[in-house]
Formats: C-alpha cells, structure tokens, sequence
C-alpha cells in the first residue's frame, strides 16, 4: 500500500521564513539546537537562512550546513551575483547544498519594486540560475508573488530557469492571496505548459493571511507539486507560512485523501514545536490544530466518557502519534462523573457511587468558581469530603483566578520569556534591488541583527 503513495519533499523554513517574522529572531546557538531537531523531524530540506541579510546569518547557514549531514541545507539568494556567491559560500560545505534563487514575476513588482520589464526579469532569472548552477547541482527558482503574476509570463519565466538548470521550481503565494482550487489550477496549468517540467520537482510556498496555507498547500500537491515548504508553528512573515504539523498529519490521517508519504518521524512534532516555543518565547495559541495545548484536551462530559471508552469516539489521531505524551481530559463544569471518577481512580482513590455523587456535587460547585481544577484541587475536596466533620467544612476557598490559570499552564520545566515588545516594521528603501543589499532605515529601537530587516522574500 505504502509502495503505491507519491513522496512528497518536506522544506522545512523556519529558520528562514520563519525567522524573519516578528519576535522570532533567533541567535546562532538556538539556530542550530532547533536544525538538530528538525534534523530528528525528519525534513528532506532545511532553509537555514539568507546569506546576505547579515553576517549572522551567514554564518548560522554556514554553521549549520557544517553539521547537519543528513537533510539538503538550502540558502536562500536573491537573482544576483552578490547573493548567489555569499549563499555559496555559506552553503559550500555542505553535504547536500541547494541554492535557492528568488525573483519577482508580478506586474505590480515588476513595476513598482523591481522597477524592470517582463522581458528584463525573463533574462535576469535565466542568468541567476545559470550562475547558481555553475556553482551548484540543486537550485530552486521561485518567481515570488507567482499567484498575482499572469499564468502566461509566469510559464515563460519558468521555461527560462528549467532551460538554464534549475531542478525544483517553488511556486510562492507570497501574500496569501489564492484558494485551493485556484492553486491547484496553477500547478496543473504549469504542469501542462512549462518545457522539461518532467525533470524537475515543483513546489508550494503558501502563507495564511486568508488561514488557507494548509489548504493551498495540500492542494498543489493534489495537482501535482512533490515540495512543500513549511514551518513549524506555522510561523512566518505576516499570518505566517504553511504549518509542517498540519500538512503532515493531514496526510497521515487521511491517506485515502491524500496518499503521499512525507520522511516525518511525526512523533518528533510536540519538541520540535516546543523547542520553538521555548527559543522564541512566541507561545502557540492553545487551539492550534496539531500542537496546541487544547488540542486533544476534551472537556464536555460527553466527550470525556466516550474519550474513556475508546478514544476513537473523539480522537481521530493519537497524542502520541505527534509525540503528546498523553491526552489530558480537562476537568471543568462539563466535565461528567465518570472522567471524574477515573482521575480520582488515578489519583490513589476509589470510590462507590454515593461517595462519588458527593464528590461530584462539591467538584461541580468548585468548577463553577474556578475554570480548571487541577489535581491538587481534587485531592483537596476529596480531603476535605471525608473528614469526620465533612459536611460542617465550607467548600475550600476558590483560588484567585490569576493563581488558577497559572496553575494551570501545562509547561512546568520551561520558564516563559518575557514577551518581546512590538517592533514597528522598517521601511525598505525601493531602490536598486539588484546590487548590494537595500538600505534600510535604521530603527533606533530595533536591537537585533539586520536579519529582520530582510521582511521580504518569497
Ligand atoms: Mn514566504
């Protein structure tokens, strides 16, 4: 069964992407602790940063291409010598390189950014990846905003870069602008018209600002695309980039939808997305599918029984197919005796059904005043019910909520970093795209390395 299912490449850019979103610079030692995880995660390729964007970066991509041998490292470069030759540089050691050229193919770049003709980017894109691969075997092309640029340029442009070597082509919904079916439409479209597209491997990038990443994603690998870029988190510029988590699971959960294999150990998912977590202090929203720490809590009561009897009624992949040690059945005013009963059973105690009952009443009342009662909570009214004097006892003292919900965040070992204070976006200069890096006009607040202020890209 498993022969029959299509491969598709997982391009890990957390590190790129990802980093150039807001609040979730990394510094080089936690660059390299998170591509050593994603190393464990089992990526085909890892996008360890832009080269020329700053000396930091160079040298975590060099860093990393140093000492992680198993994936493909990627760099990422603009359609010029400069970039092309200082990603080389990071990228040369590498056990498996892979140059990554990017150029703008929309009218509204082309115009207002780039400031050159269609016919000038058709002849910039063929020389930058022909020079990329005088240098190296594997080059990715990616015509950025290729969702706004019209289908018919686009294929030209992809002609010219296959012509001139390049052996994966990444097709960027850079703003988040399409739809599933208009998506998969594109990939079948330069599936049919782009010459030698048989010989190379064709690629989603797609971002969430309409929360369709996922969805594109899957879409073009339905169409045809063997490549998805992604993040772990679904970090990245703006509503950010595709989740990894999301894609795979999606495969792996509906086979009969989407019969691709990925090289993803899923059960290195959770510390990946911790580990990010953690480096970033961006915490993950508690209801993001996949790794958010709702994600396979169940609360209402009849969730929970059923939950207890066979965990398929609610469950359709198990926490610990994403490396979740355990589901955790959240006891809250939904909740139903018999979850109750089993987390006291848990818990050292057993009970007969009138015991229960009363415990279940005081337990009730308790998480009408506090949202989550947590085990210490419980043991504290099972205390509190037996002793002699039980029933002269007030119900113990609701806790401040702050306690409460501070009780409750499930990270014990990890200290929360204080949240990075909003930086405003700096304002690249549009002048000269081709040469040395943009000026950037310097931002008295911003700390950082230049990295971030590299805000564009594919
Ligand atoms: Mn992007």
């Amino acid at each position: 069964m498993s022969a029959e299912r299509a491969r598709v490449t997982v391009f890990d850019t957390t590190l790129r992407d990802g980093e150039q979103s807001p609040g979730c610079s990394m510094n080089h030692q936690e660059k390299l602790r998170l591509a050593h995880q994603l190393d464990r995660l089992g990526v085909d390729v890892i996008e360890a940063g832009f080269p020329i964007a700053s000396d930091g970066d160079f040298e975590a991509v060099k860093a990393i291409a140093a000492v992680v041998r198993r994936p493909i490292i990627a760099g990422l470069a603009r359609a010029c010598h400069p970039d092309i030759e200082r990603a080389w540089e990071a990228l040369k050691h590498a056990a498996h390189p892979r140059i990554h050229v990017f150029l703008a193919t929309s009218d509204i770049h082309l115009q207002y950014k780039l400031r050159i003709t269609r016919d000038q980017c058709v002849t910039q894109a063929r020389d930058a990846v022909r020079f990329a691969k005088s240098l190296c075997d594997d080059v990715e092309f990616s015509p950025e905003d290729a969702t706004r640029t019209d289908p018919e340029f686009l294929c030209r442009v992809l002609d010219a870069v296959v012509e001139a070597g390049a052996t994966t082509l990444n097709i960027p919904d850079t703003v988040g602008y399409t739809v599933p079916a208009e998506f998969g439409e594109l990939i079948a479209t330069i599936r049919k018209r782009v010459k030698g597209i048989e010989k190379v491997t064709i690629s989603a990038h797609c971002h969430n600002d309409l929360g369709m990443a996922v969805a594109n994603a899957l879409a073009a690998v339905a169409a045809g695309a063997r490549q998805v870029e992604c993040t772990i988190n679904g970090i990245g510029e703006r509503a950010g980039n595709a989740s990894l988590e999301e894609i795979v699971m999606a495969m792996r959960t509906r086979p009969d939808r989407y019969p691709y294999e990925t090289g993803v150990a899923t059960e290195q998912i959770f510390a990946a997305s911790q580990m990010l977590s953690e480096i970033t202090g961006v915490a993950v929203q508690p209801n993001k599918a996949i790794i958010g720490r709702n994600a396979f809590a169940h609360e209402a009561g009849i969730h929970q029984d059923g939950m207890l009897k066979n965990p398929l009624t609610y469950e359709i992949m198990t926490p610990k197919s994403v490396g979740v040690p355990d589901s955790k059945l959240v006891l809250g005013k939904h909740s139903g005796r018999h979850a109750l009963g089993m987390r006291c059973e848990q818990l050292g105690y057993q009970f007969d059904r009138r015991a229960l009952d009363d415990i279940y009443r005081r337990f009730v009342r308790l998480a009408d005043k506090i949202k989550h009662v947590e085990d210490h909570h419980l043991l504290e009214l099972i205390r509190d019910t037996h002793k002699p004097a039980a029933s002269a006892t007030p119900l113990i003292e609701p806790i401040p909520a702050e306690q409460a919900a501070a009780v409750n965040v499930p990270t014990p070992s990890v200290p929360v970093p204080e949240p990075e204070p909003a930086r405003p976006f700096p304002v690249v200069s549009a002048t000269n795209a081709f040469g040395l890096p943009l000026p950037v006009h310097a931002d008295p607040h911003h700390e950082q390395t230049q990295q971030e202020d590299y805000l564009w890209g594919v």
